[in-house]
């Protein structure tokens, strides 16, 4: 098997099928599909923010879902819109009102088959993906060593938010603990969440969320080559959103 894992897309339609031309996939209209068997995997966070949310959907959910060609584990904005979804009052912030709003200007009919959609996708997903063939895991926001193999409420939470102390800095954003450093396995551990200027290799972990709808670039990871490929963003870029380490 070999693989391609793709960082935080948010929405980013237009360089999503970039980056997918720059990894020599094919679209047929409906789906990609690479010469080499080649496997995509979405590490989550595939709406919000950027500007086609939707489509990004329309296209995982036929990629993963219908044709089975693709991996998706979700993210922190995943479990969000799911929730919107299902109903329940979620706060329309920190880039799902871009995504309800696209919803919302579509037909009856069609909302209802997005709706579906994403529902299907988000409940046939695993928290995170494990592929023993490649000595991977991939996870949205990473995956402390101690928690590998178990799918409790903790490991959720990790692997959506990552190692957040409940505890906030003062321009309120989540205080997160940098569990990649003490990370010891011989596994790749690939993610996304954080978003940085350039992959961040630490240990045997990489974070390939190189900030697409922050106008910086749209990332993959190539599996058993360990090849970085990444896209230019056509976002505005926000420097403010970056993390250095
Ligand atoms: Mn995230």
């Amino acid at each position: 098997m070999k693989i391609d894992i793709i960082g935080d897309v948010h929405g980013c339609i237009d360089e999503l099928h970039n980056l997918f031309n720059a990894l020599d996939y094919e679209y047929n209209g409906d789906t990609y599909i690479h010469p080499d068997q080649r496997m995509p995997v979405f590490l989550g966070d595939i709406t919000d923010r950027g500007p086609n949310s939707i489509a990004v959907i329309r296209l995982v959910y036929q990629m993963v879902v219908n044709h089975k060609n693709a991996f998706y584990v979700p993210g922190n904005h995943c479990n969000k819109l799911y929730r919107y979804f299902l109903g329940n009052n979620v706060q329309q912030k920190h880039g799902l009102e871009t995504t309800v709003a696209e919803y919302e200007a579509l037909p009856t009919r069609e909302q209802k088959f997005i709706q579906h959609q994403f529902i299907t996708l988000y409940e046939q997903a695993p928290l995170y993906l494990q592929l023993p063939e490649l000595n991977v895991i991939i996870a949205h926001a990473g995956i402390k060593e101690s928690l590998i193999g178990r799918t409790d409420k903790t490991v959720k939470t990790f692997v959506l938010y990552g190692d957040i102390s409940g505890a906030f800095d003062s321009s309120g954003r989540p205080i997160r603990r940098d569990w990649a450093k003490h990370y010891q396995g011989n596994n790749w551990i690939v993610y996304g969440h954080t978003p940085v200027k350039e992959p961040r290799i630490v240990n045997k972990t990489i974070n390939i969320d190189t900030g697409c709808v922050f106008g910086n670039q749209l990332t993959s990871f190539r599996l058993p080559e360990e090849k970085i490929i990444s896209v230019p963003s056509q976002q505005l870029l926000l420097e403010e959103k970056f993390t250095y380490f």
